[in-house]
């Protein structure tokens, strides 16, 4: 047996219940990690990486960003691909430095790296290698020794394959350069969507050929007046490549029947009138009038016509585009808050829009309130966004996509709406989902505990929606999204809750807390938020 296996037979659990975690910290919690107690790898200028040219690419960047150091040398780090486990699954093995014998003259090792260790990082796929890679760049500390990562073992594949965030970038927008960064943070918490929600009542933002008018005459708006903006194809299709690059899917959205005061503006023949709800009397909102941009924050007043055939002939053209400009096999149909349709035609309006995307060969994916509507296309997923506990009947409309045979997305909102306050206090966000989202609210919850009847093979995924009404740029992003969404990424990727020692508030505030210099590095502005003790 080698030094190293010796050491690795008296593994010992990384970590322990409780408020406190020894490092390796990784987020999300892998399936399985095991310290070996042996002396870490030492990165050192002889440092180098074998194996998979695009996965070496990533690791570098991450390693020269966290230390500075060029992973320049000829060994110690491969990076490989071997196929048949679990698709997206990885095995990390970090052999530890061989001790330096006290006679060594000088103490240094006769042989350039040797004597610093090896890791091996083995992905089923490379999707799994590209996780691998991240959670290495989470396990590189620096010690006494200088940069080291921790003797440990990990074998790590994610519990649900479809594992989200969601950017508006309607109510305000963001750019490509914003996208792209939004990209990258999420990819390195291993999430693996991009729900872009790319029309709403304020602006449509993606430039289509077969309706011009729809950015043309509505893009410049925001809420508040603020800068407007749309992709052209060609910004679309830089943000998908992007993605790709990451192992991340972009799921679209145009937001149909409601949210669509814009669509009526470009082209008033296809939108009602609006309606003045009860809600936005209430509140005291910007009432919309037609024919007017729209920059407040109210929903729900705005519907396309359902009884008129010239609707579908333009939800025809502008899916059919997005299709044709969309790689991934989703495309999201919207569905929420139609409080300015009739309940009856909002169903007849669901079953229409949710074939016309499932005769383009995509599947479509369509916000909870759809389930209520009997003939969607079959296996159309539902995204339930009711509370943690359900209320008024939304898990019954939820589990509705279920007995039809298809699966659910989880976006329950008091828990991963990234656009609530973390406390009343806070500048940024809104409080409508049970008021503020701290923290530990945002972890202490169970995919499969929330719509009875619905387990893990009902649940497609999780997704922790960005709405931007009050979100203006990359560093309210930041701070809005971190730390929370890594609590979102632990319920899409880890163990379920009680499965793992590591699935606890208590271990995760401390290993998020282990994480605040590798984020620092990767200009990331996260929000420090008291609930953590950061490093
Ligand atoms: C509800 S949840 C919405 C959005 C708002 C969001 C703000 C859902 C499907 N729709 O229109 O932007 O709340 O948190």
């Amino acid at each position: 047996m080698t030094a190293a296996g010796l050491a690795l037979a008296a593994c010992a659990p990384a970590a322990q219940n409780g408020d406190t975690v020894t490092p390796p910290a990784v987020v999300p919690a892998p399936a399985s990690i095991e310290a070996s107690g042996a002396a870490p790898f030492r990165l050192a200028d002889e440092t180098g990486v074998t194996g998979d040219r695009d996965a070496a690419a990533v690791l570098s960047a991450l390693v020269e960003a966290r230390t500075g150091l060029a992973l320049d040398g000829r060994t110690g780090i491969d990076l490989r691909i071997e196929t048949g486990g679990a698709p997206e699954s990885y095995r990390i093995a970090v052999d530890g430095a061989a001790p330096t014998r006290p006679e060594a003259p000088g103490g240094a090792p006769a042989v350039p790296g040797a004597g610093l260790g090896t890791v091996v990082v083995t992905g089923a796929d490379a999707a799994g290698l590209f996780y691998g890679v991240q959670t290495l760049g989470q396990l590189i500390a620096k010690t006494g020794d200088g940069w080291t990562i921790p003797a440990v073992e990990i074998e790590d594949a994610p519990r649900f394959t479809y594992r989200g965030v969601m950017l508006d970038v309607a109510r305000h927008f963001h750019g490509v350069d914003t996208v792209k960064a939004y990209i990258d943070r999420a990819a390195g918490l291993k999430l693996n969507a991009l729900h872009l929600h790319l029309s709403d009542d304020q602006a449509w933002r993606l430039q289509l050929a077969s309706r011009p008018e729809l950015t043309a005459k509505t893009a410049d708006n925001a809420i508040g007046g603020d800068r407007g903006g749309f992709f052209t194809k060609a910004d679309y299709a830089d943000i998908v490549a992007h993605a790709s690059a990451r192992h991340m899917i972009v799921v679209p959205e145009f937001d149909t029947p409601g949210h669509t005061h814009a669509v009526g503006l470009a082209y008033p023949g296809l939108a009602e009138a609006p309606v003045v709800t009860e809600q936005i009397a209430a509140n005291g909102d910007e009432l919309p009038l037609a024919g007017v941009p729209y920059q407040g924050l109210a929903v729900g007043f705005s519907s396309l016509k359902i009884h008129d055939e010239a609707t579908y002939d333009f939800l025809a053209d502008v899916f059919g585009e997005l299709a044709g400009m969309t790689p991934g096999p989703y495309l999201h149909v919207g569905g929420d808050e139609a409080h300015g349709t009739d309940p009856d035609d909002f169903a007849l309006f669901m079953s229409r829009v949710t074939r016309i995307v499932a005769d383009l060969g995509k599947t479509p994916v369509a916000w909870h309130e759809a389930g209520s509507s009997s003939g969607l296309a079959p296996d159309t997923i539902g995204q339930y966004w009711g509370f943690v506990a359900p209320t008024d009947g939304m898990d019954v409309t939820a589990r509705a996509f279920v007995e039809n045979g298809a699966q659910l997305i989880l976006s329950p909102a008091d828990a991963v709406y990234l656009d609530m306050k973390y406390s009343a206090d806070a500048p940024l966000g809104l409080t409508w989902a049970n008021g503020p989202t701290s923290v530990e609210r945002a972890y202490a919850w169970e995919p499969s505990a929330v719509i009875p009847g619905v387990s893990d093979d009902d649940i497609l995924g999780v997704e922790a929606p960005m709405w931007t009404e009050t979100v203006r740029d990359l560093s309210d992003i930041d701070e809005m999204a971190f730390p929370r969404i890594a609590a979102a990424a632990e319920a899409a990727w880890s163990p379920a809750t009680g499965r793992s020692d590591l699935r606890t508030w208590g271990s995760f505030r401390a290993r998020v807390g282990a994480l605040g210099p590798l984020w620092t590095s990767l200009g990331i502005g996260f929000h420090a938020s008291d609930e953590i003790p950061w490093a």
